[in-house]
């Protein structure tokens, strides 16, 4: 096996897609509450640990597999890897993330490179409105570009102090903290800026292409 072979653990879980797909259908936990300016968005639980929630297939990166592509309506395409990634001017954050499946976390540190950075670097073109996210497990999910492009979302390497762990996306996620967490890759491999919105994994499984927390933009 190569230095830079990422593996995959596990196998997707029918189930957990077929109940999420569900709560779609029904409309499940939805308060018809947007109008507060809560810390906790409306129908959220708060919890102290950190779940783990993904399709249950988990890779394993080696940091030679460790690299992020930005391509697609882009004026000069990349691919970063680790070294140049680590390279990049670092920031830390602290925010609360908020998972579609009901829980919020409140007071996460991170250290990683803000999305601007990287998107900067390949050049963004004037059509480029949407873009589409993969990750190393197969996982799909798209956003408007101006929910990544800004200063508060970021690719993240570390939390806690600590290198990110591996089911928690580890070497690397984004994190893009002011929508619900499926809206936050882990495990990332490839950004590809768009003309036209591209509906990634849960998206064509009945979830929101924004996901906006406290608009409960869990389905639609
Ligand atoms: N690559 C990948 N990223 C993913 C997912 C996934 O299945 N694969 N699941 C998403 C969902 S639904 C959630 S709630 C968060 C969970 O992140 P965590 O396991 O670190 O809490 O990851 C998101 N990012
Ligand atoms: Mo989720």
């Amino acid at each position: 096996m190569a230095e830079d072979d990422v593996t995959l653990t596990g196998a997707v879980k029918p189930k957990l897609v077929a109940a999420k797909q569900a709560w779609a259908r029904d409309g499940r936990l939805l308060t018809g509450d947007t109008s507060g300016h809560n810390r906790l968005p409306p129908g959220q639980t708060l919890v102290q640990d950190w779940p783990v929630l993904d399709l249950g297939v988990q890779p394993t990166v080696p940091v030679a597999a460790a690299t992020l592509a930005i391509d697609g309506l882009v004026g000069m395409p990349r691919t970063l890897d680790w070294a140049t990634l680590q390279a990049m001017p670092r920031q830390a954050w602290v925010n609360d993330i908020h998972c579609v499946t009901q829980w919020s976390r409140y007071d996460n540190t991170w250290e990683g490179v803000p999305l601007p950075a990287l998107l900067a670097l390949a050049q963004p073109g004037p059509e480029a409105r949407f873009v589409a996210m993969e990750s190393h497990d197969g996982y799909t999910t798209n956003l408007p570009l101006a929910d990544l492009d800004r200063d508060d979302a970021f690719l993240a390497f570390s939390w806690d102090g600590k290198p990110l762990e591996r089911q928690h996306g580890g070497p690397m996620r984004l994190v893009v903290p002011h929508l619900y967490l499926w809206k936050s890759p882990k495990w990332i491999k490839r950004l590809t800026l768009t003309a036209e919105d591209r509906p990634g994994f849960w998206e064509v499984r009945g979830y929101h292409h924004r996901g906006d927390p406290w608009a409960e933009e869990r389905y639609g």
